[in-house]
């Protein structure tokens, strides 16, 4: 934040740095000692920085301190990747320090954020610097922004030790008049906004350094990280007696769905805006973003898109054929349409999904007339709380649908694990009713100081409201009659048992809304075998803890998986949420298990402190993806003929039960 010293150190109290005069802003060079003295004040810890010689920052600076950053638009992306190279060709730790002093003062804050987040990702010598969380730098693009005033008032009025939460309405955002507003607590949801924020940090489109893009499957995870995303988001709709979301398929059409997000931007000291209802998106011409884009150009890419699918090749930039195989395929599509400089033809195929994100988030300003900045759809810590945000995903999935579907169905050969059988599955709350899962709504405070630039300083809490569920336990009981000991792999998916007319859904369908709760390995002795795995232990989920992490900024930072590794361990999802909200007479579900073989799985790395425990929607730091199978398996693909319903699908290594989840319509507080 503008006026919050940089951490690089894991210092108790707010560190200044001696800046060495030459690396002043000129502005305040004839004030530098006074400003240097009162900067310092309270500051417990000081770190001296090396002389450097000064790095060319005019490309970095081209963007205004108070524009708003977006990685969508191409040219903030260069702007990024130029300061983004300048962070990662830094000889030391102590360089890029200097550096980065240097360059906070002068750039934007968010360009600046996150370029100096992607370099201590990805150089080899910072894996173990932290960073605050970003909730706590960049408060403001995650809770109503009328909170700001009464945090300030708070803190003018009480000292620090006896300041109260300031208590962040439950849905502040829209009135029930909006049936999508019954949504508000997963579009809104701090730790699925983070999240997703988190991904594209790890997961960039674009930079200099291709091998930072280059990640492994990286492109079929853009596509099963947000499938899922829609699965779940279905799941909720279902929770809240809505139908499924529609598709944004037709580009012409107005948006019904309008968003008023509430919230400022600190950094541009203007409201995000809003978008009406029924607003169309229109041709953008907006000189000072160099964006000069039709509808049509949208519409032509999508077109070869789905040309090369029904083909089942793409033709590269030089005229050769990639297929679309069942191996790499969806691999080579995920690059191709979200796009990622990975994209085999990106001058044909263009660039479908982010401009999607542009056109959408410019849709109340297409020409700059009005001097609006981009809405919420134009940055990936805030596009989730926009319900525009689940059509244009839904779309872009069912693009990658297209492509799926002709895939050949996984045969029952394929699908099972002989002599492994599943005989029994239980899922159980502690002390609750077998087979039912219970949600309600929880209160946790935040402390948002960090982000804050006004004095007195001190912790100021925000106090907000979200889902969370009680903790759950599965008991899967599996008979081995292959005469030896085996490895398998245990795969759990949930999904609603009834379409939205109450009928029971195909599987064509509901294999669509397969939400995946957890996926572990399980050694599996000769005779009978009881696995047990509490919901904690999803492969999806992050705690809770690291959510919300850092809540005392007078904590220090720590050693532990938690204070480490920030950037990437920050991905996941959140574990509040690992289950949709249900309904008060009960959401009834499938709940789904398959024990596949881990020895044709299994993807031989080690993988010991390596923040691996949201793998499945995240991968694995610098490592492979670890399941040899694709993303989604075995739902990822339409099922055989004769499986039309998921009770047909079950080959002996798959059983299903059962589970309701009920939602209770009360509110406790959390103990931190
Ligand atoms: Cu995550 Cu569209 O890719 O927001």
């Amino acid at each position: 934040h503008p006026n919050e010293p940089v951490f690089l150190s894991k210092g108790k109290k707010p560190t200044v740095f001696d800046v060495p005069d030459s690396f002043l802003t000129d502005r305040y060079r004839p004030i530098s000692n006074e400003v240097q003295t009162r900067a310092g004040e309270n500051v417990e810890q000081r770190i001296p920085v090396r002389e450097i010689s000064v790095p060319d920052l005019r490309i970095p600076m081209s963007l205004g301190r108070n524009e708003n950053f977006s990685l969508f638009i191409p040219r903030h992306r260069r702007i990024a990747g130029r300061l983004i190279d300048i962070f990662m060709n830094m000889r030391s730790v102590e360089d890029l320090q200097s550096v980065a002093v240097y360059a906070r003062d002068r750039v934007n804050p968010v360009l600046f954020n996150y370029a100096l987040s992607v370099a201590l990702l990805h150089r080899p010598d910072t894996q173990n610097l932290d960073l605050p969380a970003f909730s706590q730098m960049f408060p403001e693009r995650f809770v109503d922004s009328q909170v700001f005033r009464q945090l300030r008032e708070e803190s003018f009025v009480v000292s620090s030790g006896s300041r109260m939460p300031i208590v962040i309405p439950r849905d502040y955002t829209a009135s029930d008049l909006d049936p999508e507003h019954r949504l508000w607590y997963f579009r809104e949801d701090m730790g699925i906004n983070l999240h997703h924020w988190h991904w594209h940090l790890v997961y960039p489109f674009e930079a200099a350094d291709r091998s930072i893009v280059a990640k492994d499957r990286r492109g079929e995870l853009f596509y099963y990280m947000h499938e899922q995303i829609i699965a779940r988001y279905n799941m909720e709709r279902f929770s809240n007696n809505l139908a499924r979301v529609q598709p944004f398929n037709n580009l012409r059409d107005p948006i019904t769905e309008g968003y008023f997000p509430k919230m400022d931007s600190l950094v541009a000291s203007r409201a995000w805006p809003p978008r009406f209802d029924n607003t169309r998106l229109g041709d953008l011409n907006r000189e000072a973003d160099q964006i000069n884009l039709e509808i049509g150009d949208l519409e032509r890419w999508r077109d070869r898109i789905l040309e090369a699918i029904h083909q089942k090749f793409v033709v590269n930039e030089t005229g050769q054929r990639i297929e679309l195989d069942e191996a790499t395929g969806i691999d080579t599509l995920g690059n191709m349409i979200e796009a990622s400089i990975l994209s085999p033809n990106s001058s044909f195929y263009g660039d479908l999904h982010n401009n999607g994100h542009i056109f959408i988030s410019y849709a109340h300003d297409i020409n700059s007339k009005h001097l609006e900045s981009f809405g919420v759809m134009g940055d990936s810590s805030t596009a989730m709380r926009d319900p525009v945000f689940y059509r244009w995903h839904a779309y872009i999935d069912r693009i990658f649908q297209e492509h799926k579907s002709r895939l050949s169905a996984y045969t029952e050969p394929q699908l099972n694990y002989s002599g492994i059988s599943i005989t029994g599955i239980q899922v159980a709350t502690n002390g609750g009713q077998p087979n039912v899962l219970s949600t309600f709504w929880q209160q946790s405070d935040l402390n948002l100081s960090r982000g804050l630039d006004f004095v007195p300083r001190g912790n100021v809490f925000a106090r907000f409201t979200h889902l969370q569920h009680l903790p759950f336990t599965y008991t899967i009981n599996v008979q081995n009659d292959s005469g030896a000991m085996r490895f398998g792999y245990v795969r759990i998916f949930i999904a609603p048992k009834n379409d939205e007319r109450g009928q029971p859904m195909q599987l064509r369908e509901q294999r669509l809304m397969m939400v995946e709760l957890d996926k572990f390995a399980a050694q599996l002795n000769p005779g009978p075998n009881t696995l047990r795995r509490r919901s904690t232990e999803s492969s999806v989920t992050i705690p809770f803890e690291r959510t919300f992490r850092n809540l005392d900024a007078n904590r220090p930072a720590d050693n532990t998986p938690e204070g480490l590794e920030f950037n990437f361990c920050g991905c996941g999802w959140p574990q509040n949420m690992l289950i949709p909200k249900g309904l008060p007479e009960g959401l009834p579900c499938d709940l789904f298990i398959m024990v596949s073989n881990y020895e044709n799985d299994r993807i031989d790395q080690q993988l010991t402190g390596r923040c691996s425990d949201a793998a499945s929607y995240c991968g694995v730091k610098d490592r492979l993806y670890p399941d040899r199978r694709s993303m989604g398996y075995p739902f990822d693909r339409v099922p055989r003929t004769g499986a039309e319903r998921l009770a047909n699908f079950l080959t002996p290594n798959m059983s299903i039960v059962d589970v309701t989840i009920r939602h209770e319509n009360r509110t406790v507080q959390r103990q931190n």
